[in-house]
């Protein structure tokens, strides 16, 4: 075993755990027959080129990437509505299977480059041969529309290396306002939809039974 697999083998196993709790919680809801205000959820291990890049753009020593790196281990939670990120939020704060130590707030606060999402930042302890060993992990959190803008957005800038041409940059701002605008009026519009989702859950589970 190197000593990258060696490093990143707690971050792994952190992201298997995490990925299974909370996609659970989205169950719970689905079998309480609930608005879930999870879509879906993704998690991974942030690859060695990232964390190298990264390290050096921000000028982190690699002795201390385990406390200085939080997003080695990164989930993500996709919701429908702005207004279930608090929800989710606030259900990760009551958790006692791991502590928040951070909360980065870019929806109110929007990034410049027009990236929002919400992200808490936890310690998350895994249990191993040795021991307990406590982990850092981010758990970005933001809309399905947040979440298309910060995913074509990720490729352009890994495309042009941050340098955007001008016409891009500024489709790109128009793009994440349009996105902006999208969640308002899917908020707006919030109670009509969940009634006719509901309407069709209830109808696909009358299907199964049948
Ligand atoms: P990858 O490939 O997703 O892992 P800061 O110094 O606060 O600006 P920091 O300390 O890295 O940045 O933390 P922050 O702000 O929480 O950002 C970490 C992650 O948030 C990024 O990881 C992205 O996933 C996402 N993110 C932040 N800003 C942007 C943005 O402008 N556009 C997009 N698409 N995503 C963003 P990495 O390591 O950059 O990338």
């Amino acid at each position: 075993m190197n000593h990258w697999d060696a490093f990143l083998e707690p971050y792994k196993q952190a992201v298997d755990e995490l990925k299974i709790k909370l996609k659970a919680m989205r169950t719970q809801f689905q079998l309480q027959h609930s608005h879930s205000p999870i879509e879906f959820v993704t998690g991974r291990v942030k690859p060695i080129a990232s964390i190298l890049d990264k390290a050096s753009e921000k000028m982190v020593p690699l002795e201390s990437l385990a406390t200085e790196m939080q997003d080695i281990a990164g989930m993500r939670m996709m919701c429908q509505f702005v207004d279930d990120i608090e929800r989710v939020v606030e259900l990760l704060r009551q958790r006692k299977d791991f502590i928040v130590v951070e909360e980065k707030d870019y929806i109110s606060h929007k990034k410049q480059s027009g990236y929002r999402s919400y992200h808490v930042v936890i310690e998350y302890p895994i249990q191993t041969i040795d021991g307990e060993k406590r982990i850092l992990a981010e758990i970005q959190i933001r809309t399905l529309a947040m979440n298309f803008w910060a995913t074509i957005e990720h490729s352009l800038n890994y495309k042009y290396q941050g340098q955007f041409p001008k016409d891009i940059q500024d489709r790109l701002q128009r793009a994440a306002e349009a996105a902006f605008r999208l969640d308002g009026e899917m908020s707006e519009i919030r109670e009509e939809i969940q009634e006719a989702q509901a309407f069709f859950q209830e109808k696909k589970e009358d299907q199964v039974k049948e």
